[in-house]
């Protein structure tokens, strides 16, 4: 009885999920789990060769997901892919806004058009997408927004003043849009991984030419109690949680799945 009641509190039978930036990394994972869990998915992203790839790779998962081409940032084409969506799969009922991008720049050299490029798409684009979906879940009475943010919603560190602040918004926008639509049982979190790898982080985890580690690697062990970089996988079972009826009453949270580093001071060395 008791699995059966589970097994029902963690379905997404009958739900379409939108997983922006889904075509690899942290959303590619996002979306397999909510796929394993009865999700319909529908992703997107720029590049016509990553859709490709990433509609074989969730083939080879028995995942029968809907790419569209579609730059987050740009409105008119955020409203028509979910018009389309609406059209062929119903409102969205689970909206993930994962697409993201990072620049690791000092900020006395960084431009202003480069800071605004983060901005764009770490922090207005999950509104505008947002903005697109609310309509469709208010009327079908509910929905589940989750929006990726990051250790950087949190802590800062050098290079990364655009990101940070994006994702610091980000973070406070999830806790405002919790509080404008909860009463339309839309409930708004936040997922905040910690340092997952991904292409996004390859940078930081290349080997030197001595084939010793990276310094941001060996810093970042002694930084994390689990010990170990993050995996996409990580993610998938928060993600199906937040994404669930059993995080109906959860709303605002930023979930960090970042194996301790924001509880710890870090090992002594
Ligand atoms: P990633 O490997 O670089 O993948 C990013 C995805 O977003 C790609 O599918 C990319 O595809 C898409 N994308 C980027 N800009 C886009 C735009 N303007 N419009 C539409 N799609 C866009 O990144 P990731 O590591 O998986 O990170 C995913 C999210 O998690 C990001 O928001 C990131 O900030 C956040 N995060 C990452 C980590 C980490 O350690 N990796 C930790 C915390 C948070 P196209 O290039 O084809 O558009
Ligand atoms: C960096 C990393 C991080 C991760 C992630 C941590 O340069 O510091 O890219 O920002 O991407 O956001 O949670």
């Amino acid at each position: 009885m008791e699995s059966l009641f589970l097994e029902k509190l963690y379905s997404l039978e009958g739900k379409t999920a939108l997983v922006t930036g889904g075509a690899y990394g942290i959303g590619f994972a996002i979306a397999e789990a909510l796929a394993q869990a009865g999700a319909k998915i529908v992703f997107n992203c720029r590049s016509s060769e990553h859709r490709e790839y990433a509609l074989r790779d969730y083939e080879e998962k028995g995942i029968e997901a809907k790419g569209y081409l579609c730059d987050v940032t740009d409105e008119s084409a955020v409203r028509d892919m979910v018009t389309d969506i609406e059209n062929n799969f119903g409102a969205v009922d689970i909206l993930v806004n994962n697409a993201g991008i990072i620049k690791r720049i000092p900020m006395t050299e960084m431009k202003a058009e480069e800071f605004r490029e983060v901005v764009d798409i770490d922090l207005v684009a999950p509104f505008l997408v947002s903005k697109a979906v609310l309509p469709g879940m208010i009327k079908k009475g509910g929905g589940k927004i989750i929006n990726v943010c990051s250790m950087m919603s949190e802590l800062g560190r050098e290079t990364v003043s655009a990101y940070a602040a994006a994702k610091g918004g980000l973070k406070m926008l999830t806790k405002n849009m919790a509080s404008e639509y909860g009463r339309y049982n839309i409930q708004c979190n936040g997922i905040g991984p910690g340092y997952i790898a991904t292409p996004q982080t390859a940078p930081l985890r290349e080997r030197q030419a001595d084939g010793s580690p990276h310094p941001f690697d060996t810093f970042l062990m002694a930084k994390t109690p689990a010990e170990r970089w993050g995996t996409p996988e990580d993610l998938m079972g928060p993600a199906v949680f937040l994404a669930s009826a059993a995080s109906d009453f959860v709303n605002g949270h930023i979930l960090y799945v970042d194996g301790g580093i924001l509880a710890y001071i870090g090992r002594q060395p």
